[in-house]
């Protein structure tokens, strides 16, 4: 059983449509607590984070609009996820996924200190690989890919503390890249499961390759689960919906094979805007996923090595 430590982070400042500050609150009445406590397990939650204090930061990039908010956040985040987890597993309810710039950071503060290897599993139908010199859009949330990785162009920023090999990250359910994302993605040896592998090959094989990798290295695994991962006719909450994603039994999938790997060590739900939803259906959805992904099945059976 899992000591599951909630950490709100209601962002907004990542992306330019109000209402993901919302999310927390969403989550939490859409009963995520609830959920995790009848799967067996322990849960904390520890409220909402605080950002650290506003300040005047600036870059050379016209379009970036709200860099000190976010780097106010990335900092608070990043202390919170590196001291929770030691306790357990944080489960980070955003907020856009800005989010992941500071969740990122605490995970590979953590790793450091424990001396193991960051992996990542991005659920997404984004790269989110700009740099704050590269975006066009100015909203950062689609930048934190490209922090983990090290690359150049995020001059405000803290350098990341142990930039993520490429190995090391796993895309799934990419379907939206803009041209400077796969220009600076080609330099790099991340793993794109775009829609067009899950077409072609389903999740299992392309998941169970990656979580190999993972044991095999006793690393640490993230685990951010972007709402637009699902088609937009099963999760309408979302700001920058993209037609043509997971199906509910595809994004079911790819959680229990995770809960059955038993490798994953935090988790960001993000991008949930509660303002667009339709009677919490994407909400509840997403706990749901977050069940699957805490060892909800259907029927027991046991568990394949894999
Ligand atoms: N690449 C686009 C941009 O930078 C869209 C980014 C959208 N990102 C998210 N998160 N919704 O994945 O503006
Ligand atoms: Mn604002
Ligand atoms: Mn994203
Ligand atoms: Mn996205």
């Amino acid at each position: 059983m899992t000591h599951c430590i909630l950490l709100g982070a209601p962002v907004d400042e990542g992306q330019r449509r109000p209402g993901c500050l919302m999310g927390p609150a969403a989550y939490r009445t859409a009963g995520l607590a609830a959920t995790l406590a009848a799967l067996g397990h322990s849960v904390e939650d520890r409220g909402d984070v605080a950002p650290d204090p506003i300040g005047q930061q600036s870059c050379a990039n016209p379009a970036v609009h709200h860099l000190p908010e976010t780097l106010a956040w990335t900092g608070a985040l990043r202390r919170a996820t590196a001291a929770a987890l030691p306790h357990g597993m944080p489960i980070i309810m955003g907020g856009d996924h800005s989010l992941a710039l500071g969740t990122l950071a605490g995970v590979a503060d953590h790793a450091a200190q424990a001396g193991r290897a960051q992996f990542v599993i991005w659920l997404d139908a984004h790269s989110d690989f700009h740099t704050v010199a590269s975006t066009t859009s100015g909203n950062l949330h689609g930048t934190p890919m490209a922090y983990a990785s090290g690359l150049p162009g995020f001059d405000p920023f803290p350098p990341f503390p142990a930039p993520i090999p490429g190995e090391n990250i796993c895309m799934f359910g990419i379907r939206s890249v803009d041209p400077a994302e796969h220009a600076a993605m080609q330099d790099t040896e991340i793993t794109v499961n775009d829609m067009r592998v899950l077409d072609e090959q389903g999740v299992v094989a392309p998941l169970r390759g990656f979580l190999d990798r993972v044991r095999a290295a006793d690393g640490l695994l993230h685990v951010s689960l972007d709402v637009d991962f699902l088609d937009p006719s099963i999760a309408p909450a979302v700001g920058t919906t993209v037609p043509g994603g997971t199906t509910f039994r595809e994004a079911h999938l790819v959680m229990e094979l995770l809960h059955e790997s038993g490798l994953v060590t935090s988790l960001d739900l993000v991008e949930l805007n509660p303002f667009l939803d339709e009677r919490g259906r994407t909400a509840r959805l997403m706990v749901e996923l977050v069940g699957s992904l805490m060892g909800r099945k259907v029927f027991d059976r046991p568990t394949r090595s894999f």
